[in-house]
Protein backbone atom coordinates (compact mmCIF):
# COMPACT_ATOMS: atom_id res chain seq x y z
CA UNK A 1 0.00 0.00 0.00
CA UNK A 2 1.16 3.33 -1.02
CA UNK A 3 1.84 6.31 1.84
CA UNK A 4 -1.58 8.00 0.89
CA UNK A 5 -3.35 4.35 0.86
CA UNK A 6 -2.05 3.99 4.55
CA UNK A 7 -3.35 7.58 5.41
CA UNK A 8 -6.91 6.80 4.09
CA UNK A 9 -7.33 3.84 6.34
CA UNK A 10 -6.27 5.30 9.41
CA UNK A 11 -8.68 8.18 8.84
CA UNK A 12 -11.38 6.04 7.95
CA UNK A 13 -10.70 3.75 10.88
CA UNK A 14 -11.15 7.05 13.17
CA UNK A 15 -14.30 7.84 11.44
CA UNK A 16 -15.78 4.54 12.09
CA UNK A 17 -14.34 4.36 15.97
CA UNK A 18 -15.99 8.02 16.92
CA UNK A 19 -19.19 7.42 15.54
CA UNK A 20 -20.36 5.58 18.39
CA UNK A 21 -19.25 7.88 20.82
CA UNK A 22 -21.13 10.31 18.62
CA UNK A 23 -24.51 12.43 19.29
CA UNK A 24 -26.11 15.27 18.53
CA UNK A 25 -24.56 17.61 20.74
CA UNK A 26 -21.18 16.38 20.00
CA UNK A 27 -18.28 18.29 19.56
CA UNK A 28 -15.29 16.81 17.36
CA UNK A 29 -11.64 18.58 17.39
CA UNK A 30 -10.26 18.35 14.35
CA UNK A 31 -6.25 18.15 13.13
CA UNK A 32 -4.57 19.81 10.64
CA UNK A 33 -2.10 17.83 7.47
CA UNK A 34 -2.48 15.39 4.93
CA UNK A 35 -3.96 12.79 6.83
CA UNK A 36 -6.63 15.07 9.01
CA UNK A 37 -7.26 16.30 5.76
CA UNK A 38 -8.78 12.29 4.24
CA UNK A 39 -10.72 12.72 7.89
CA UNK A 40 -12.07 15.66 7.35
CA UNK A 41 -13.64 14.15 4.29
CA UNK A 42 -14.54 10.61 5.98
CA UNK A 43 -15.84 12.62 8.75
CA UNK A 44 -18.45 14.77 5.71
CA UNK A 45 -20.26 11.30 5.43
CA UNK A 46 -21.21 11.28 8.63
CA UNK A 47 -21.91 14.76 10.00
CA UNK A 48 -25.51 14.46 10.82
CA UNK A 49 -24.52 12.47 13.68
CA UNK A 50 -22.46 15.19 16.09
CA UNK A 51 -23.32 19.05 15.71
CA UNK A 52 -20.07 20.64 14.98
CA UNK A 53 -16.34 20.89 15.29
CA UNK A 54 -13.20 23.19 16.48
CA UNK A 55 -10.51 23.37 13.72
CA UNK A 56 -7.21 23.20 15.08
CA UNK A 57 -5.92 25.71 11.65
CA UNK A 58 -7.72 28.29 9.13
CA UNK A 59 -6.74 25.14 6.60
CA UNK A 60 -8.95 22.47 8.64
CA UNK A 61 -11.18 24.81 8.97
CA UNK A 62 -12.20 26.01 5.16
CA UNK A 63 -11.80 21.88 4.52
CA UNK A 64 -14.69 21.53 7.48
CA UNK A 65 -17.08 24.54 6.12
CA UNK A 66 -16.20 23.30 2.45
CA UNK A 67 -18.40 19.70 3.40
CA UNK A 68 -21.21 21.48 4.92
CA UNK A 69 -20.11 20.92 8.60
CA UNK A 70 -20.25 23.53 11.47
CA UNK A 71 -16.69 25.20 12.49
CA UNK A 72 -16.88 26.40 16.52
CA UNK A 73 -14.71 29.08 18.01
CA UNK A 74 -13.28 26.69 20.81
CA UNK A 75 -14.26 29.50 23.13
CA UNK A 76 -18.11 28.83 22.46
CA UNK A 77 -17.96 25.30 23.36
CA UNK A 78 -17.47 23.50 26.93
CA UNK A 79 -17.20 20.21 26.07
CA UNK A 80 -15.19 17.97 23.43
CA UNK A 81 -15.89 14.32 23.25
CA UNK A 82 -12.72 13.60 20.58
CA UNK A 83 -10.10 15.45 18.98
CA UNK A 84 -8.68 13.36 15.93
CA UNK A 85 -4.93 14.24 14.41
CA UNK A 86 -1.69 13.20 12.78
CA UNK A 87 1.76 13.39 13.79
CA UNK A 88 5.45 13.66 12.25
CA UNK A 89 5.77 10.73 15.08
CA UNK A 90 4.65 8.62 17.65
CA UNK A 91 6.69 6.27 19.84
CA UNK A 92 5.48 3.44 21.91
CA UNK A 93 4.46 6.06 24.62
CA UNK A 94 1.83 7.46 21.98
CA UNK A 95 4.36 10.47 22.72
CA UNK A 96 4.24 12.69 19.73
CA UNK A 97 6.39 15.18 17.65
CA UNK A 98 3.48 17.14 15.88
CA UNK A 99 4.25 20.99 14.28
CA UNK A 100 5.60 19.94 10.68
CA UNK A 101 2.29 21.72 9.22
CA UNK A 102 3.11 24.83 11.62
CA UNK A 103 -0.19 24.03 13.55
CA UNK A 104 1.31 22.79 16.28
CA UNK A 105 -0.34 25.77 18.99
CA UNK A 106 -3.72 24.91 18.11
CA UNK A 107 -3.33 21.40 18.05
CA UNK A 108 -1.92 21.17 21.55
CA UNK A 109 -4.78 24.00 23.01
CA UNK A 110 -7.46 21.65 20.72
CA UNK A 111 -5.67 18.40 22.40
CA UNK A 112 -5.72 19.82 25.82
CA UNK A 113 -9.45 20.33 25.54
CA UNK A 114 -10.67 17.06 24.67
CA UNK A 115 -11.83 14.21 26.37
CA UNK A 116 -10.19 11.93 24.44
CA UNK A 117 -7.09 12.16 21.94
CA UNK A 118 -7.07 10.35 19.09
CA UNK A 119 -3.97 10.08 16.59
CA UNK A 120 -3.47 9.04 13.19
CA UNK A 121 -0.95 7.90 11.53
CA UNK A 122 0.70 5.85 8.97
CA UNK A 123 3.44 3.57 9.81
CA UNK A 124 6.52 5.66 8.93
CA UNK A 125 5.33 7.62 11.80
CA UNK A 126 6.47 5.16 14.34
CA UNK A 127 9.69 5.30 16.14
CA UNK A 128 11.32 3.99 19.43
CA UNK A 129 12.78 7.32 19.79
CA UNK A 130 11.67 10.71 18.88
CA UNK A 131 13.96 13.74 17.39
CA UNK A 132 14.92 12.45 14.03
CA UNK A 133 12.19 14.34 12.85
CA UNK A 134 13.48 18.15 13.75
CA UNK A 135 11.00 19.54 16.51
CA UNK A 136 8.97 22.43 15.94
CA UNK A 137 8.95 25.33 17.87
CA UNK A 138 6.32 28.15 17.47
CA UNK A 139 8.44 31.18 18.59
CA UNK A 140 7.83 35.12 19.11
CA UNK A 141 9.25 36.49 16.10
CA UNK A 142 10.96 38.82 17.93
CA UNK A 143 12.54 36.12 20.42
CA UNK A 144 13.57 34.01 17.47
CA UNK A 145 17.27 34.45 17.95
CA UNK A 146 17.58 34.68 21.74
CA UNK A 147 15.50 31.03 21.04
CA UNK A 148 17.71 29.38 18.59
CA UNK A 149 21.02 30.07 20.87
CA UNK A 150 18.76 28.67 24.43
CA UNK A 151 17.63 25.65 21.96
CA UNK A 152 21.68 25.27 20.96
CA UNK A 153 22.52 25.54 25.04
CA UNK A 154 19.95 22.16 25.32
CA UNK A 155 21.79 20.39 22.38
CA UNK A 156 20.01 21.07 19.17
CA UNK A 157 20.68 22.69 16.02
CA UNK A 158 17.52 25.23 15.03
CA UNK A 159 16.73 26.28 11.35
CA UNK A 160 14.48 28.79 10.79
CA UNK A 161 11.38 27.83 8.61
CA UNK A 162 11.89 30.06 5.86
CA UNK A 163 8.90 31.51 4.89
CA UNK A 164 6.22 30.62 7.50
CA UNK A 165 4.25 32.71 9.32
CA UNK A 166 1.42 30.56 11.62
CA UNK A 167 -1.72 31.08 12.13
CA UNK A 168 -1.20 33.18 15.17
CA UNK A 169 1.52 35.45 13.65
CA UNK A 170 4.28 33.30 14.74
CA UNK A 171 7.53 31.85 13.43
CA UNK A 172 8.92 28.24 13.45
CA UNK A 173 12.49 27.26 14.38
CA UNK A 174 12.84 23.41 13.06
CA UNK A 175 15.12 21.62 16.03
CA UNK A 176 17.60 19.33 14.65
CA UNK A 177 19.73 16.26 16.17
CA UNK A 178 17.83 16.76 19.34
CA UNK A 179 18.16 14.12 21.94
CA UNK A 180 14.60 13.46 23.12
CA UNK A 181 15.39 10.83 26.19
CA UNK A 182 12.77 12.23 28.41
CA UNK A 183 10.18 13.70 26.74
CA UNK A 184 8.04 15.22 29.38
CA UNK A 185 11.31 16.84 30.49
CA UNK A 186 12.70 18.14 27.13
CA UNK A 187 8.35 19.43 26.60
CA UNK A 188 8.95 21.41 29.44
CA UNK A 189 12.65 22.41 29.34
CA UNK A 190 11.74 24.18 25.86
CA UNK A 191 8.45 25.65 27.19
CA UNK A 192 10.99 27.63 29.74
CA UNK A 193 12.59 29.52 27.35
CA UNK A 194 11.22 33.17 27.04
CA UNK A 195 9.70 33.84 23.25
CA UNK A 196 8.85 30.09 23.24
CA UNK A 197 4.85 29.88 22.20
CA UNK A 198 4.57 26.02 21.96
CA UNK A 199 7.20 23.25 21.22
CA UNK A 200 5.61 20.08 18.95
CA UNK A 201 6.34 17.49 22.02
CA UNK A 202 3.04 16.05 23.24
CA UNK A 203 4.66 14.66 25.79
CA UNK A 204 2.10 16.01 29.00
CA UNK A 205 -0.38 15.53 26.81
CA UNK A 206 0.05 12.37 24.74
CA UNK A 207 -2.73 10.86 22.51
CA UNK A 208 -5.06 8.27 24.02
CA UNK A 209 -5.51 6.17 20.96
CA UNK A 210 -3.11 5.61 18.26
CA UNK A 211 -4.08 4.23 14.96
CA UNK A 212 -1.45 2.99 12.94
CA UNK A 213 -1.92 2.22 9.39
CA UNK A 214 0.56 -0.75 8.27
CA UNK A 215 0.51 -3.22 5.26
CA UNK A 216 -1.09 -5.46 7.47
CA UNK A 217 -3.83 -3.60 8.40
CA UNK A 218 -4.76 -0.53 10.68
CA UNK A 219 -3.82 -1.11 14.35
CA UNK A 220 -5.39 -0.06 17.44
CA UNK A 221 -2.07 1.15 20.13
CA UNK A 222 -3.43 2.77 23.75
C1 LIG B 1 -0.44 17.57 11.96
O1 LIG B 1 -0.26 16.39 11.28
C2 LIG B 1 0.90 18.09 12.33
O2 LIG B 1 1.10 18.20 13.69
C3 LIG B 1 1.80 17.10 11.71
O3 LIG B 1 2.89 17.78 11.24
C4 LIG B 1 0.95 16.56 10.62
C5 LIG B 1 1.38 15.32 9.96
O4 LIG B 1 1.18 15.54 8.62
P1 LIG B 1 0.64 14.45 7.63
O5 LIG B 1 -0.64 13.91 8.21
O6 LIG B 1 0.42 15.22 6.39
O7 LIG B 1 1.70 13.39 7.54
O8 LIG B 1 -1.22 17.36 13.04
Amino acid sequence: MTQDELKQAVARAAVDYIHPKLDSDSIVGVGTGSTANYFIDYLAEIKGSFDGTVASSEASAERLKSHGIPVYDLNAIDNMVVYVDGADETNPALELIKGGGAALTREKIVAAVADEFVCIADGSKWVDTLGAFPLPVEVIPMARSHVARELVKLGGDPVYREGVVTDNGNVILDVHNMAITNSKQMEKDINQIVGVVTNGLFAARAADVLLIGRESGVETVT
